[in-house]
């Protein structure tokens, strides 16, 4: 891959992608609580009981359920034949869809490979966000994340992981339900930079640049005041995700949001990055926030892990 450095925001701005959210059993559905756009959570019964108030949720037949689990790519034709015209309806007409989950239990782990497969299927891009189990809920949740994550990465274009652990660095001494909450928040924060600069174009562009497959790490950070593009930088890849040789790292994602954005302030964070990742093709867009009181930059890396 050619090592350079490249605008989004192509074509015409007007043209933004279509959007939908899909939150996938019971970390999915709390994940997508607040998403900024169209949302639908699939789940089982017992987490529909258990699930936010108020969210348009989809209670998984076992046909649908049995379905998804086997559904490989070469019988994706007879899989949207036999699919339900309730699930199809919720993922087609749509350019980039989301899916949120946390791997581990008996839902999301089976289906969303299927599901990742049947989204790209009916022609959406497909970016997954995955929270990885904690060490410590015990070695058959890990088994079962370590098992989905290799063949939901094969299917969705782009997925994007976070271990739990990593959060223990960020949010020390935290129940386990409150660092969920914390990490809900955490999981949204790329669809929703990403939402705001990428153009119909650009959804073409990344197709065909990281292609299928790509696995990615995120890192976010904030900075104020005279050295903000450097703070925000390093807070960025301070981040705890951020475990592997980032020399290795070929694509490198980048959103710079806030109230007043400059031509210098984007040289700047640039520059910061690049130091960072020598060998990357960085591909970077700039969103305006009127609500912002900080600059804001967010980092995704394909990571070498
Ligand atoms: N971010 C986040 N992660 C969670 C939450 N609840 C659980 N997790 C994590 O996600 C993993 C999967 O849990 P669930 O989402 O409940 O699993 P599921 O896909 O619904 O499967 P079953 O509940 O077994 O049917 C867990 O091992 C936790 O690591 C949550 O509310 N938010
Ligand atoms: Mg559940």
């Amino acid at each position: 891959m050619v090592r350079d450095v490249r605008s989004l925001g192509y074509g015409n701005l007007t043209e933004r992608p279509r959007l939908k959210a899909i939150g996938i059993g019971g970390a999915g559905c709390n994940a997508i609580a607040n998403s900024p756009f169209p949302s639908v959570g699939l789940c089982s019964h017992l987490d529909n009981v258990n699930g936010p108030p108020g969210q348009r949720r989809l209670v998984l037949g076992p046909d649908e359920h049995a379905l998804l689990t086997s559904a490989s790519p070469r019988m994706m034709g007879s899989v949207e034949r036999a699919i339900s015209r309730r699930l199809r309806q919720e993922v087609e007409g749509y350019d980039l869809i989301f899916l949120f989950a946390g791997l581990g239990g008996e839902t999301a782990s089976y289906i969303l490979p299927g599901l990742a497969n049947l989204c790209r299927h009916l022609g959406g891009m497909v970016i997954a966000s995955v929270a990885m189990p904690f060490s410590a809920e015990g070695p058959g949740r890990r088994s079962t994340a370590a098992a989905a994550l290799p063949k939901l990465i094969e299917a969705a274009h782009l997925t994007i992981t976070y271990p739990n652990d990593g959060l223990l660095e960020v949010a020390p001494n935290l129940p386990f339900r409150r660092t969920f909450k914390v990490m809900d928040e955490i999981m949204k924060v790329p669809a929703r930079e990403l939402a705001g600069v990428l153009t119909r174009d650009d959804l073409r562009g990344l197709r065909s640049e990281i292609g299928l497959s790509m696995h990615m790490r995120m890192g976010a950070g904030a900075g104020a005041g005279m050295q903000r593009e450097s703070v925000a930088v390093s807070e960025a890849f301070g981040s705890p995700w951020f475990d592997f040789d980032l020399k290795e790292s070929a694509v490198a994602l980048v959103v710079i949001s806030g109230r007043e954005v400059d031509d210098f302030s984007v040289r700047d964070i640039l520059g910061h990055v690049r130091a960072r990742v020598p060998n990357a093709s960085i591909l970077y867009g700039v969103r305006s926030d009127a609500s912002a009181d900080d600059l804001r930059v967010t980092v995704l890396l394909d990571a070498r892990v």
